[in-house]
C-alpha cells in the first residue's frame, strides 16, 4: 500500500528541482514508516527545459502534461492520479522543508481532513519576499477573506497535506488552473473538511516561476470566478 504520494508541480525547474528531489528523496530513505510506502511524483507543467530529464535521472515518477497550464491545473493532475493515503503536495523550490512533513501529518492523525503549512499564525519566514510579492500577498489575502469568506490565514503557502479521499473529491471538483487554485480548494472545503493551519517554515527562494504581471491579473480574475460559479451552482 502506497501511504504518501508528493505530488511536485514543476514548470521550468531545471535549475532548483535537483537539490529538492535529493532532499525529499534522503528524508523518505531515512524514515522507516515512509521508506517503499511513498512515491514523488513530479509533475512537469509543460517545461520547455531539462526538467523532465532531471525528474527521470531521478528515478521519481513524472507525469508531463503537453503545454503549460498553470501551477493549478498541474497540481491537480498530479494529486487526481495520486493513489497514496495521503497526498503532499510541495513547491519545487522546497521553500517549506520537507521536514515539516510531520507537523501536517501529525494534524491529520488528530482527525484533519487537510492541513495547510501557514506562514502567518507564527514569524515562521526567515527570507522574505521581494516587495511586489509581499504587496500582492497582502491584497490577495485580503480578497480570499474578505470576497470568499475563507478564515485561513494562509492559503498560498506551497505546502499541504490532504488525505487522499479529501483530495479526490476536492480537486475533483476545482476549475482554476493558476494560483489562485489553493483558494479555491479552501472555498470548496468550507463546511464540509476539517482544515487545520499549521505553522511550517518558510524562505524566499529565488527562481520564483510568478511572474507579477500576467499571474496577478489571472489570479485575480480567478478569484472573481470561483465567486461566481459558485453563487450559480445549486
Ligand atoms: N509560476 C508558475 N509555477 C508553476 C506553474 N506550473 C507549475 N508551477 C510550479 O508551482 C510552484 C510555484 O512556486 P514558485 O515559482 O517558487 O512560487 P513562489 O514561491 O510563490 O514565488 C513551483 O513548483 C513551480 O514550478 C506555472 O504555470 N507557473
Ligand atoms: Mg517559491
Amino acid at each position: 500500500m502506497i501511504a504518501l504520494t508528493i505530488v511536485i508541480p514543476a514548470f521550468n525547474e531545471e535549475r532548483r528541482l535537483g537539490a529538492t528531489l535529493a532532499r525529499v528523496q534522503a528524508y523518505v530513505a531515512s524514515h522507516a514508516e515512509l521508506a517503499s510506502r511513498t512515491v514523488i511524483l513530479v509533475v512537469d507543467d509543460g517545461s520547455r527545459d531539462g526538467t523532465v530529464a532531471l525528474a527521470r535521472a531521478a528515478a521519481v515518477e513524472v507525469l508531463s502534461l503537453p503545454v503549460n497550464r498553470g501551477k493549478g491545473a498541474a497540481v491537480r493532475a498530479g494529486v487526481l492520479a495520486a493513489s497514496g493515503a495521503r497526498i503532499l503536495v510541495c513547491d519545487a523550490d522546497l521553500a517549506t522543508p520537507i521536514e515539516a512533513f510531520p507537523l501536517l501529518a501529525a494534524a491529520l492523525d488528530a482527525g484533519a481532513d487537510l492541513a495547510v503549512g501557514s506562514r502567518r499564525i507564527a514569524p515562521t519566514i526567515t527570507i522574505d519576499q521581494p516587495w511586489p510579492r509581499r504587496w500582492f500577498g497582502r491584497g490577495f489575502r485580503v480578497l480570499v477573506r474578505y470576497g470568499l469568506g475563507i478564515t485561513v490565514r494562509d492559503t498560498m503557502c506551497g505546502f499541504k497535506l490532504f488525505t487522499r479521499a479529501a483530495a479526490h473529491d476536492l480537486f475533483g471538483d476545482a476549475r482554476i488552473e493558476g494560483f489562485a487554485f489553493d483558494a479555491e480548494i479552501l472555498y470548496l472545503a468550507r463546511g464540509r473538511y476539517q482544515v487545520a493551519e499549521v505553522p511550517v517554515a518558510w524562505r524566499h527562494v529565488e527562481g520564483s516561476r510568478v511572474t507579477l504581471g500576467r499571474d496577478v491579473m489571472r489570479a485575480a480574475r480567478d478569484l472573481v470566478s470561483i465567486r461566481l460559479r459558485r453563487s450559480r451552482a445549486p
